[in-house]
């Protein structure tokens, strides 16, 4: 990445599916919303959406699911990191003591906004990474792939 503009952000989904897909070593499983939603919640309160080149956006109250969370659900397991992707090829990598650590603004996967359902065009389902607030490179809208290194 040479210049400030490499980042630009996607404004438009890949597609209109929102089900994303865990995948270890020998097995993909796939999740959908309604799965996400049924599993226990968090919310992340005063969240900004945060980037060089772009206005900020925010503050915004996300609820979903933690990354820790949906991992113990769909793939328990001694994993490394896990590599978090969409379906216009954004992706970041987590790696375990992210998702383990013990903290009150935990790595979330949202479905909700202000209370109010995420839509796909804001990024449903969204991976919201508190810690980072540099480009916003780690705020993963449509998540399509969790993939679980060893
Ligand atoms: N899937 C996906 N997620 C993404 C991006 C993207 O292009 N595709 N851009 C990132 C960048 S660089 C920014 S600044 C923010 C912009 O978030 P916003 O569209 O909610 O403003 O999304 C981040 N997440
Ligand atoms: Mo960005």
């Amino acid at each position: 990445m040479t210049h400030s503009h490499a980042h630009d952000s996607n404004p438009t989904p890949p597609d209109d599916d929102a089900s994303f897909e865990v995948v270890l070593p020998d097995a993909r499983v796939r999740a959908t919303v309604e799965a996400l939603r049924a599993l226990p919640g968090q919310t992340l309160p005063g969240a900004m959406i945060a980037s060089t080149g772009h206005p900020a956006s925010g503050p915004f109250d996300f609820g979903g699911v933690t990354l820790g969370t949906v991992i113990a659900a769909y793939a328990p397991g001694a994993w490394s990191a896990a590599l978090i992707s969409s379906g216009d090829g954004f992706s970041t990598r987590v790696v375990a003591d992210e998702w383990r650590s013990e903290t009150a603004r935990p790595i979330l996967l949202a479905h909700t906004v202000d209370g109010r359902p995420l839509t796909r065009a804001a990024g449903l389902v969204r991976l919201i990474v508190p810690s980072e607030t540099g480009e916003a490179l780690r705020q993963v809208k449509w998540v399509a792939e969790i993939r679980l290194l060893p």
